[in-house]
């Protein structure tokens, strides 16, 4: 007999009260840890209301097969109010990250075709590879430098520029020069505006914007700033594209993802403006932390770190230059990228709004209802991951258990639209770094995370790189 709705256990009763005590739980920055706890505490599932929004929580890989199995034909997330709101406020287009139904899937379509379908990944890889290639030489230029024969440094500020760099080339098909000795300030400052804009983004995921913004809120007027700085920089990087593109000189070199969809002129100018926006912000620091997670646990582990390197010079051997064979042969760095998602998820959770009513653990759920699955707390959940603690990137590789586990970039037609692009990118960025050095970490210390709208690591992260 299946349990009605109002028998789940949680605390859903009284919202303001809840978001007090979440606001003195310091809840902001430790939303994944809460969440672990609230499993902890009323089991696989739990009900919450935390100022104004209603969610049922879920953890178990089953619970998530039914939740994306109702997710219908327009599956539609949780709703970032701040990011709508800046929209509405500046007047600008939504684009595909936060449109809605036939909009969004009318656009989606399109984009899937030029962002995420496999056959792209022939025009991404050798342009990532050329970025991963100056990545290294940058490196071992610091190395020169030091004059020490190693570089001991907080890498985030390197990565966050591959990122951009590498998602940028992609986009315009050109190269922004972030890997040059000169930094173009106005590109530094875009990279700041994108920290920024998430920080500022998760305290108004409780609070509605349009009260803050009405008190006139510093946490409002940084967010506007923050954006205004994101699309100053992506609407220059387009007009230069847009540009060009009226130049008669035409070549059969792949222009990129910008010009590729104003050339398909399927999508309305404005429509593509928006979107191409929002690649260029979520390319940023999304695959920036995971690959500096991913060195820190390699640091921590030499020996899978040597395993790793010799999986890659045998990948690189036997595909004899054929860049998409080499990828294909990277079993085991494909698990440690899992396994960095697995522990340190970018997103503690993903959401979907059901449009039918379904019966999990037992209790019914009526369509319409916000369910979350939480990613972070399903990561470290012992009957999930055996021995969840430990970073084992060969459990990735016996398939047979596997089944929605692996979720880091979401599920079905609304998951991530820059998965390949990441997957590519940070596939080539390890292969690199593995070929030309050694990864190692100072003292034994657990580097914990905080939440800021994404899962960060709270303190810097040191490493040491030495040549080979
Ligand atoms: C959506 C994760 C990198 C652009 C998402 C979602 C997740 C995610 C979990 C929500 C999916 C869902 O609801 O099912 C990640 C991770 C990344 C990454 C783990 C890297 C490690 C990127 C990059 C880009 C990007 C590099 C841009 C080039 C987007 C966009 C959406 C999205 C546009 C919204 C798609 C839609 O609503 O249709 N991402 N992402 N992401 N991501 Fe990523
Ligand atoms: C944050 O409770 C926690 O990929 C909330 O590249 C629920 C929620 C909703 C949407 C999620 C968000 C969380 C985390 C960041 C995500 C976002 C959807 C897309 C976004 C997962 C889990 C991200 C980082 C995009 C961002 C692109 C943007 C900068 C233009």
């Amino acid at each position: 007999l299946v349990r009605p709705f109002h028998e789940i256990p949680g605390l859903w009763k009284n919202g303001a009260a809840n978001l007090y005590a979440f606001w003195k739980q310091d809840g902001f920055k430790n939303l994944h840890h809460i969440m672990v706890n609230n499993f902890n505490k009323f089991g696989p599932i739990y009900r919450e209301k935390i100022g104004y929004y209603d969610s049922v929580n879920i953890i178990k890989p089953v619970d998530a097969a039914t939740l994306f199995r109702a997710e219908g034909y327009y599956p539609k997330r949780l709703r970032v109010e701040a990011w709508t709101s800046y929209r509405d406020y500046r007047n600008r287009k939504y684009g595909v990250l936060l449109k809605d139904g036939e909009d969004w899937r009318s656009n989606r379509v399109i984009l899937n075709k030029e962002v995420i379908s496999p056959k792209m990944l022939e025009n991404f890889a050798p342009l990532l590879d050329e970025v991963g290639q100056d990545f290294v030489a940058r490196i071992h230029k610091k190395i020169e430098r030091s004059g020490q024969n190693k570089w001991t440094t907080d890498l985030s500020h390197e990565l966050f520029k591959y990122a951009l760099e590498s998602v940028g080339s992609v986009l315009y098909g050109e190269r922004l020069g972030l890997l040059l000795d000169y930094i173009d300030p106005e590109a530094q400052h875009f990279i700041d505006c994108i920290t920024l804009m998430f920080k500022t983004t998760s305290p108004m995921l409780y609070i509605p914007p349009a009260l803050l913004r009405t008190l006139g809120a510093k946490v409002w007027r940084d967010h506007v700033q923050a954006w205004d700085g994101i699309f100053g920089q992506a609407d220059r990087c387009i007009q230069n594209i847009y540009r060009k593109l009226k130049e008669p000189v035409q070549s059969d070199k792949y222009p990129g993802v910008l010009a590729s969809l104003l050339m398909l002129d399927k999508l309305s100018i404005e429509d593509i403006k928006a979107s191409v926006t929002e690649l260029m912000a979520g390319g940023v620091d999304t695959t920036s932390i995971t690959l500096l997670w991913t060195l820190y646990e390699l640091a921590r582990h030499p020996a899978l770190q040597e395993e790793l390197r010799a999986e890659v010079a045998t990948a690189r051997a036997q595909s004899q230059g054929d860049l998409l064979d080499m990828l294909k042969r990277i079993p085991l760095l494909k698990g440690a990228l899992k396994e960095t998602l697995r522990l340190h998820p970018v997103a503690v959770s993903l959401q979907r709004y059901i449009t039918e009513d379904i019966a999990i653990q037992n209790y019914h759920i009526p369509s319409g209802t916000l369910v979350q699955l939480g990613l972070f707390a399903m990561g470290r959940d012992p009957s999930v991951f055996p021995r969840p603690e430990q970073y084992q990137p060969s459990r990735w590789l016996r398939t047979e258990n596997n089944y929605f586990r692996s979720l880091g970039f979401g599920f079905g037609p609304r998951q991530c639209l820059g998965r390949r692009i990441a997957e590519t990118e940070m596939q080539l960025f390890l292969i690199h770094m593995l070929e030309n050095f050694r990864v190692e970490k100072q003292r034994h210390v657990e580097v914990r995370s905080t939440f800021q709208l994404i899962v960060i690591p709270e303190t810097p992260i040191i490493l040491t790189i030495k040549p080979l």
